[in-house]
Order: structure tokens, then C-alpha cells, then sequence
């Protein structure tokens, strides 16, 4: 049966400390993502944009604090249209926008989640760990909080009450290369798995991703996959405001896609913190579209695929 995918733009910029990941959508239709997707036999909605009204500036305790209020604006949005896009396709892709709107997206499928009765997994690909509560952000760039918030840690009165935290356990972080000592300090409390790049160098990434799946198989669970431009290393994806030198290599961000694939395992995806005003020529843009088409089916030659039942 066809599987059917949609895509649904998060124009959010407020979380991220300059400009430019608002046009994060219009360069990824731009570069051609339903129609690589079509190819590849999907079934294609695109849902369009969402948008926020105007909101009046919430103060908060904590000064550093931007754009509070649009940010609290994106996650009520978000989160009633990602449980419901979760319910009426195999795989929604949340296209953004910076990485705030991941608070929207994961409270919005770990809903649907919940309302099957599995468990929710979320695989984060980020040179950073985005464990900020909004007590503990330096920056007060609120791009850096939407994981503390979805698992369910303390310090986020003032954006909406959580109905379905994520689990700690069932995170898994790969490519973190930036990391801040509040953001350490969660680690160690919550134990999220994390690998970080000299783990990635000492292992390669397919060990502790087949773990992982490994897991997320028995528990019956549903997977979603947040990737962030800077997971990649900067050298072939330039269109990000927060790069960190060292990341993932062309092939390992292919492989774990791929894998990814053959797992069947993946039921929702973002792609986030495109800034296409940094981009050369689109060519982030076209890196993220063939890294989803090989999440979603593309591959060289036909193999055989192993099962993660086992
Ligand atoms: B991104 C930093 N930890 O809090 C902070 O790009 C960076 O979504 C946050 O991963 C990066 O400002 C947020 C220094
Ligand atoms: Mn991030
Ligand atoms: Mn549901
Ligand atoms: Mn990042």
C-alpha cells in the first residue's frame, strides 16, 4: 500500500540568535523535497505553514530570555497540528524554522503516541544537546531548551503544561560536540544516551544506532528523528547560525539515514535550523532533501535488509 507523508512548514525564527530560518520551508520546497519524495513512491500532502498570532512580550524571571512569548505561541500551534499530522500520515516532517519548534512537534506525536498506547523514541542529531530549562539559558536563545521541556523538566512554567514527556530513557543523541554546563549537569541526572563526536570516532555511527533501533523495536515504540542542520559538520552543510567545526561526515549522516530506512522504524522526522540566508548556491537545501529521500527509500542498489527484531 502507498505510505503517505506530509510536510508541514514551521516558520519559527525567534529561537535561534539571528535571522533567516524563517525561509527554513520555502528553501526546502524550493530544492525540491515532495517531488524527491513523490519519486520515491510516497504519497505527498503539503499542509502548508503554520503561523502564530501577534503576542504581547511575557516577562519572565530569567532576563536573557528572547522572544518568550512567540515561542510559547509556536509550541500551541505546533503541538495540536503535529498530533494530528502524526494520526493521518505514516510519517509527518515537521520542515523548519529553528529547533524551538521540536517542543511543539515532539509534545504534539508523543500525544499521538500515547493515544496508541507505545512508547515515543526520539533520535536528536545535533552537535548540541538543547537540555536548557528557562531557568538555566545563558544565551536566553530558546532554540537550546525544546528537549529539557519534552521530557518533562522542571523550569518551564511558562510555556504550556506538557501532556505526554518523553521518557529520558527513550532519547538518544548523536553527533553532540557542544555542550553547556547546565546542559552536563541534565545528562548526568536524567542519563540520556548520548554519543558525542569522539564516541561517533571511536565506534562509527551504525553500533550505537543499531542499539538504539534494537530498542525502540521491543518496546514497540514510534520513532521520531529530529535532525539539526549542525549535526553535520560545516564543511558541506554551511546554511546553519550555530556551527560547531567536526561534525558528522557526508557518509555517516547518509548511513544513519539509511539504516534508519531499513528499519522501518521512523514515523515522524523535523528538519530543522535551515538558514537558507547562509546557504551557497542552495547546497545545504539539496543535502537535506537527498539525506530524507534516503531516509525514505532511495539507495543504490537493491540488498537484502536485516530485521531489528532480534
Ligand atoms: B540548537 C547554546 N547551548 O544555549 C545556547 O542549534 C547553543 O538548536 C544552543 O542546537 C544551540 O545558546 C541550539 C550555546
Ligand atoms: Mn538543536
Ligand atoms: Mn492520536
Ligand atoms: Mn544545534
Amino acid at each position: 500500500m502507498t505510505k503517505t507523508c506530509a510536510l508541514l512548514g514551521a516558520p519559527i525564527e525567534t529561537g535561534a540568535s539571528q535571522p533567516g530560518c524563517i525561509m527554513g520551508p520555502a528553501s526546502l520546497r524550493t530544492a525540491g523535497l515532495a517531488r524527491v519524495l513523490g519519486e520515491l513512491g510516497w504519497q505527498v500532502s503539503d499542509l502548508g505553514d503554520l503561523g502564530i498570532p501577534t503576542v504581547a512580550p511575557l516577562p519572565h524571571a530569567n532576563p536573557a530570555l528572547h522572544h518568550l512569548a512567540e515561542a510559547r505561541a509556536w509550541i500551541e500551534a505546533l503541538t495540536p497540528a503535529a498530533h494530528a499530522a502524526a494520526r493521518d500520515h505514516d510519517l509527518p516532517i515537521f520542515m523548519g524554522g529553528d529547533h524551538s519548534m521540536a517542543a511543539g512537534t515532539v509534545a504534539g506525536v508523543a500525544r499521538h503516541a500515547a493515544d496508541l498506547g507505545r512508547p515515543q523514541f526520539v533520535l536528536w542529531l545535533d552537535a548540541h544537546p538543547d537540555l536548557h530549562s528557562l531557568h538555566s539559558t545563558t544565551s536566553g536563545n530558546l532554540h537550546g531548551t525544546p528537549v529539557a521541556y519534552f521530557t518533562g523538566a522542571e523550569g518551564f512554567d511558562a510555556y504550556p503544561t506538557l501532556t505526554h514527556a518523553v521518557d529520558p530513557e527513550n532519547v538518544c543523541m548523536m553527533g553532540i560536540r557542544s555542550v553547556d554546563p547546565a546542559e552536563q549537569a541534565r545528562i548526568t541526572d536524567t542519563g540520556i544516551e548520548v554519543h558525542d563526536m569522539r564516541a561517533i570516532d571511536e565506534t562509527g555511527v551504525l553500533a550505537p544506532l543499531r542499539a538504539f533501533l534494537a530498542r525502540v523495536a521491543k518496546a514497540n515504540g514510534l520513532l521520531h528523528v529530529s535532525f539539526d542542520v549542525d549535526f553535520l559538520d560545516p564543511g558541506i552543510a554551511p546554511a546553519v547560525g550555530t556551527t560547531v567545526p567536526g561534525g558528522a561526515t557526508f557518509r555517516e549522516a547518509h548511513l544513519i539515514m539509511e539504516e534508519l530506512c531499513d528499519s522501518g522504524l521512523v514515523t515522524s522526522l523535523d528538519l530543522v535550523e535551515l538558514n537558507p540566508f547562509l546557504d551557497e548556491r542552495g547546497r545545504t537545501a539539496s543535502l537535506l532533501c537527498d539525506l530524507t529521500a534516503s531516509l525514505m527509500g532511495r539507495r543504490v542498489l537493491d540488498r537484502m535488509t536485516r530485521s531489528f527484531a532480534a
